[in-house]
């Protein structure tokens, strides 16, 4: 039996400096997320947006860890705290949650929640190592964070709604390619496994894959968090932040069809931006990756 599916729209920018990733989850379903799930057989929900704080009507500085910056702390966990209960009630229900961001930093409610009853793994494809903490980070931008948030790190460990119960040795990053210094510093040291662009020209996309889930697979589960800047900008030019070298469009479905989807727990795409975007395109793919990773094959 496979299970049914909710979609959980989270129209959150105050993590990145690039206005336009609030629209993502718009985007996304306009692309044909439902279609493309119900005709795979799923029986597809959709629960609509949760409530984001605007950042007109927010204050970057409102609430800061006693070291270091973190741009819209307050807002930020605000809606991470309501997203983390709507991603365990989803996933307690046998349902896989499908969370559409919205900027990266909204992982850290769904890792809390999808990790909230359960002992599971997480892989997470990024052009970036989302590793910084608000003592690191070159830019107070929280989307630069959320993998160092849910492991515990810096300040987030004095926080009690961002470290998730996950365990670095079951934490894969995939693909790549852009880190700032202390980042990668800490990285080498957290335990989590880091598979490079480099890794994916030597070995192969599948097999980095292939070797992520291994990395990732616990009992209860993996939970996939897909930054669409993974991909290279060609395929996937609406992004925030796009890094030359990415992933191609057979690449980026041959990993996904690597994913058993009978292990997914639940999944996030995230940094989807129709303004800078070419015909929705970005999102299209989104969907088609979403596809892949769910059980589409060609034949
Ligand atoms: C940089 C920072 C970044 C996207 C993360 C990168 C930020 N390391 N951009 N994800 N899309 O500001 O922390
Ligand atoms: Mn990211
Ligand atoms: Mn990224
Ligand atoms: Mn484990």
């Amino acid at each position: 039996m496979t299970r049914p599916i909710r979609a959980i729209g989270v129209p959150m920018d105050l993590g990145a400096d690039r206005r336009g990733v609030d629209m993502g989850p718009s985007a996304i379903r306009y692309a044909g997320l439902a279609d493309a799930l119900t005709e795979l057989g799923y029986e597809y929900t959709d629960i609509g947006d949760l409530d984001v704080t605007r950042p007109e009507l927010g204050d970057p500085d409102s609430v800061q860890p006693s070291t270091g910056r973190a741009k819209y702390l307050a807002e930020i966990r605000e809606l991470c705290v309501n997203l983390e209960a709507t991603v365990a009630e989803t996933v307690a229900d046998g349902t896989v949650p499908i969370v559409l961001g919205g900027d990266h930093s909204i992982a850290i409610g769904s890792v809390r929640g999808s990790a909230r009853s359960g002992d599971i793994g997480v892989v997470w494809f990024d052009a970036h190592g989302d590793f910084n903490t608000p003592e690191t980070t070159p830019s107070g931008n929280v989307h630069g964070m959320p993998l160092a948030a849910v492991l515990g790190h810096g300040s987030f460990a004095t926080l009690d709604w961002a470290p998730a119960s996950i365990d670095p040795e079951n934490v894969a990053l995939v693909g790549i390619r852009n880190l700032d210094d202390a980042e990668r510093e800490a990285l080498r040291d957290s335990g989590v496994t880091v598979f490079t662009m480099s890794d994916i020209d030597e070995r192969g996309a599948t097999a980095v894959t292939e070797a992520a889930l291994s990395v990732a697979d616990a009992p209860d589960g993996v939970h996939v968090s897909l930054d669409l800047d993974w991909l290279d900008p060609r395929e996937a030019p609406g992004v925030g932040t796009p890094v030359r070298g990415g992933v191609t469009y057979r690449e980026a479905h041959a990993a996904m069809e690597t994913i058993d989807e009978t292990k997914l727990r639940s999944i996030g795409l995230v940094e989807v931006n129709p303004i800078l975007d070419d015909h929705n395109q970005t999102a299209e793919l989104a969907v088609e990756l979403t596809a892949s990773a769910l059980g589409k094959a060609i034949l």
